[in-house]
């Protein structure tokens, strides 16, 4: 194990700024109300930068640059385009731990998730779409002898892009590599409960990008996510968070007729067939990690396996077997590696999880472990640490139905198949489902079945780019991770050309 510094003190990696300004047109400009706000660190509450508090004012003025940069960036090569996606990807790795540093301090998430797979991802990611664009070709269509169809990709132009808090820098890399490889410029605006990483990844690779191309503005919902969202002056936006905001973004944007891609929500079902307890094997064990992962990333994740469907006939000795597994997960400071939960990303999520807690028990379900906040002592106690939780109940229950957002997965029994994906897809959402089977016919029906937009079978919780990820139901519109999200990020220009001498 190592336990890494905290940002600024001696041996750390990393210090951040004081405060930090907008990045807008290459360089750092001041907020032009002058405002900044405090931004804590849930692994241990102290405030640890302050940051610009946009409004609209600041929003214009990212647009300007983008729209100033975006004409000549549309224009590059694509082969120029995948070098500087290739060159960031580059960037990043070369700057692995400091940016792992970074995001465990602004988010509160364990470094060994930073270091293996956050980071890691976003590398990845930029590297496909840089291969993605240079593979994209257009279309032609011969409508007779003389007359052609031809179909070109065009870059929309200018983008808005708001992130959330729970995967900052991921999340940042998964709008903007494809955004970017399609030739757009972007206006960015990060979570305000984690902004510092973002805006240090800009720190690091700003010099990589032409000014305007890239322009990120922090601020609150309200104040400069709106302005944002709902400026004419944008040609698309895309947005991850709460199906209620993403609802809002929708709203925006038809009052400007842009397209909108949504990643919201979600209320996952992880359902566990009886064979897979046919034998006490790897496979078993496998099993039993696709269970514990509901505290991944401290549960913060939209497909969250936070609905556990076990088979009625090993039912107790599964969930027996899966609550010791839970109990192993090991709590501690988010920047040692042997972590494994760490912090909540902010103080109203840690809130909201404990009344979800309370909510539970009030409609009575039964608390089988954990259920509290965690006080991990020292400079920690001011920190956002909750435990994994495992409730009983039914299905119909607020804890089985709303997203917590936490380290809480509620469990209950099924008698068959037909039974199981009844429950499974009772929910309003739809974005991931996991399916556990020794039975590849079942898996294949259970997959095909589940009204979710990603259904892991024997596995749960990966990212890998090249695999299209995105709701049905209420869990959004338009899918991420794969090449077809640039057709999200271009229009097609038609030329339709008669190639005759005569006629019409
Ligand atoms: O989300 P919001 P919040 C869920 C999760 C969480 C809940 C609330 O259940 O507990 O949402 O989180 C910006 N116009 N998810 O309040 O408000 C905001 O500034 C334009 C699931 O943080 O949706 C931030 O950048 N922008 C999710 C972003 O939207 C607005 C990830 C997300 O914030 C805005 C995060 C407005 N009117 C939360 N209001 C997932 N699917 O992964 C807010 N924003």
């Amino acid at each position: 194990m190592t336990l890494h510094q905290a940002p600024g003190t001696p041996g750390s990696v990393l210090t951040f700024r004081p405060r930090y300004d907008n990045w807008i047109g290459g360089e750092w400009k001041a907020p032009v109300e002058g405002r900044y706000f405090e931004n804590p660190t849930p692994v241990t509450g102290e405030v640890f930068t302050e940051v610009a508090r946009s409004t609209a004012a600041d929003v214009d003025l990212a647009l300007d640059a983008a729209h100033a940069a975006a004409p000549a960036w549309g224009r590059t090569a694509p082969a120029e385009r995948a070098a500087v996606l290739g060159a960031i990807a580059d960037r990043i790795e070369a700057h692995l731990t400091e940016l792992a540093v970074a995001e465990v301090w602004d988010n509160g998430k364990p470094i060994r998730e930073a270091l293996t797979a956050d980071l890691p991802l976003a590398a990845d990611h930029l590297r496909y779409f840089a291969s993605a664009i240079r593979a994209q070709e257009g279309a032609l269509s011969q409508l007779d002898e003389d007359t052609v169809a031809y179909h070109f990709h065009e870059p929309l132009g200018v983008v808005g892009q708001i992130i959330p808090w729970n995967f900052p820098l991921l999340m940042a890399v998964w709008k903007l590599a494809p955004a970017l490889a399609a030739g757009n410029a972007v206006v960015l605006k990060p979570a305000e409960q984690t902004p510092a990483s973002v805006l240090h990844l800009m720190d690091l690779i700003g010099d990589l990008l032409p000014p305007g191309v890239v322009n990120v503005v922090s601020g609150f919902g309200v104040e400069a996510g709106k302005p944002l969202a709902s400026s004419p002056r944008i040609a698309k936006v895309a947005f991850t968070g709460e199906t209620t905001t993403g609802r809002l973004i929708m709203q925006y944007a038809s009052q400007n007729i842009i397209p909108v891609t949504l990643e919201l929500g979600g209320k996952s079902p992880n359902v566990f067939f009886e064979d897979v307890a046919a034998a006490r094997d790897e496979f078993y064990d496998k099993a039993l990690e696709g269970f514990a992962m509901f505290a991944l990333n401290q549960g913060e994740v939209c497909t969250c396996p936070s609905r556990a469907l076990i088979q009625s006939s090993v039912y107790d000795s599964f969930l027996g077997d899966a609550l010791e597994r839970t109990r192993a997960i090991r709590q501690g400071h988010p920047l040692d590696t042997a972590t494994m939960i760490g912090a909540q990303a902010s103080n109203d999520q840690l809130e909201k999880i404990l009344s979800y807690i309370e909510i539970g028990r009030a409609e009575g379900a039964k608390l089988l472990t954990g259920g509290e906040r965690v006080d991990l002592g020292g400079a920690l106690s001011g920190g956002y640490y909750v435990a994994p939780t495992v409730f009983e109940g039914d299905n119909g229950m607020r804890i089985f139905q709303e997203e917590i957002f936490g380290p809480v997965v509620a469990v209950t029994r099924f008698d068959g198949f037909d039974d199981a994906m009844a429950i499974a897809n009772d929910t309003l959402y739809g974005l991931g489902a996991g399916v556990w089977t020794r039975d590849v016919h079942r898996a294949y029906r259970a997959g095909r079945a589940i009204q979710a937009g990603r259904v892991w079978t024997n596995c749960y919780h990966a990212y890998p780019a090249h695999a299209a990820f995105g709701g049905y139901k209420n869990s959004g519109i338009g899918r991420e991770g794969h090449r077809m999200v640039l057709d999200h990020y271009q229009q097609t220009k038609n030329l339709l050309v008669s190639y005759a001498r005569s006629g019409s």
